[in-house]
């Protein structure tokens, strides 16, 4: 399969089957779209596989020389893989601040709707999935309401697919939106061709199958 990134991104693609987080089905995603694979950050659901989640961040984002002062992580699902991240940066000797927002308004104690290190410099924003596009859009107007620097994207999986835009798809993806109109750097332990490069790598009726039906699906929704 063409574009796979590298041994970290199969590893990761593994490691994510295994664990039961990326399956493989019928699913409905955010975007409307009737997908063949899902991936469920949620299920990294105890110490050890977030734990492990975190290495393969880290790993990509000092591997990748994206600058950064500090690390945001949006709610909910950007906060633990937050924590998590700025843990393991700090275990390998790189310790920087990180703050993630509320979703509900705050109307005593400390006021606003961000908890944690005050939101500065060039910031971080480290999510689970890029699909469409419309979460990354919520951070990075957080973070320059705050008067910071949105300047990069980690995330888990590229689903390299059509963002939308007005219900209607276009011909880039949600990362190529971020990274060539909103000028941010982006990158993922692992992306779509990653996914298919693993399925293909697979003996077994069962994961061929899948492996088909997911490029089915990179035919309809994917983008180059
Ligand atoms: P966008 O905000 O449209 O880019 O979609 C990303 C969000 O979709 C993620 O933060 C998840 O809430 C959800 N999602 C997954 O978690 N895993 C997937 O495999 C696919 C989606 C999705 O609905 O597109």
């Amino acid at each position: 399969t063409d574009g796979g990134q590298d041994a970290l991104a199969q590893d990761f693609v593994r490691f994510a089957v295994e664990a039961g987080v990326l399956r493989f089905g019928e699913f409905k995603t955010k975007a409307g779209r009737l997908s063949p694979y899902f991936f469920n950050a949620g299920l990294f659901d105890d110490g050890a596989k977030l734990g492990r989640l975190a290495q393969f961040y880290a790993r990509r984002i000092l591997d990748s020389g994206i600058e950064f002062d500090m690390v945001f992580g949006p709610a909910y699902k950007g906060i633990p893989l937050a924590a998590a991240v700025v843990i393991e940066l700090a275990r390998l000797g790189r310790v920087v601040p990180y703050a993630f927002n509320r979703k509900e308004a705050k109307d005593h104690g400390e006021g606003g709707n961000l908890v944690g290190a005050p939101v500065k410099g060039k910031v971080l924003i480290v999510d689970d999935v890029m699909s469409a596009g419309t979460a990354a859009r919520e951070s990075i107007a957080i973070i320059e309401a705050a008067g910071a620097t949105p300047h990069a994207v980690a995330i888990a999986l590229d689903r390299q697919e059509k963002a939308t835009e007005n219900g209607t798809d276009v011909d880039h993806s949600a990362v190529q939106y971020v990274r060539d109109r909103l000028g941010l750097k982006v990158c993922a332990i692992a992306r779509l061709a990653d996914l298919l490069q693993y399925l293909q790598s697979q003996s077994g009726g069962e994961m061929a199958a899948h492996y088909n039906k997911v490029l089915a699906y990179r035919e309809r929704y994917g983008v180059d």
